[in-house]
């Protein structure tokens, strides 16, 4: 076994959609805490301290024949007890589903469990967040087709995240 760390599997949004992000937040206002662009993230399974060497098997057994998939982030909430403002999909594909049930049975099979049951996709935009107001109107359309697993350093400024590993999950036709 490797050494533990702070684990959990993500999508990571492209160049674009993280400017689309950013700008969304500057229109929220200084609501709270933004995430910093290059930290914003959709988390699919939350593993905490794990071997990563087994997590790496777990994905690459979970993603062998999955798909990638669009998703649309056209939803704004917040989590009044953690002070979190998020956006989400209103409505996502099955194939987020399915991955994030493979990966959860992948885990299980070598001894590794998710912290939470169901899957609630969203990506946090402020943290210690009061929102004020309506929100802004948003439709944002991210196309994806790659699986992170990421490690995450608690700092003093904040978490500091390292991309342990990647995997492709091809978008097109079938
Ligand atoms: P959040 O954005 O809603 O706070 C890294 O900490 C990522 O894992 C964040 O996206 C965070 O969600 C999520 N996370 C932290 N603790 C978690 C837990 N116990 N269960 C599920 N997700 C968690």
């Amino acid at each position: 076994m490797t050494e533990r760390q702070r684990l959990f599997f993500a999508l990571w949004p492209p160049a674009h959609l993280r400017e689309r992000l950013t700008a969304v937040q500057g229109e929220l206002g200084r609501i709270g805490r933004p995430v910093a662009a290059e930290r914003l993230h959709l988390t699919v399974a939350f593993l905490g301290n794990s071997d990563p060497e087994r997590a790496t098997e777990a994905a690459a057994a979970a993603t062998r024949e999955a798909r990638g998939f669009v998703l649309r982030l056209d939803r704004f909430g917040h989590f009044v007890r953690s002070g979190v403002v998020w956006m989400a999909p209103t409505e996502y594909p099955n194939a987020l589903e399915t991955l994030h049930r493979r990966l959860r049975r992948e885990l299980r099979r070598r001894g590794l469990r998710t912290e939470r049951r169901s899957l609630h996709p969203h990506v946090t935009l402020f943290r210690k967040a009061t929102p004020s107001g309506p929100h802004p109107a948003a439709s944002l359309e991210w196309p994806v087709d790659e699986l992170t697993l990421v490690a995450s350093v608690t700092r003093a400024e904040g978490p500091e995240y390292h991309r342990a590993g990647a995997w492709r999950l091809p978008l097109g036709e079938g």
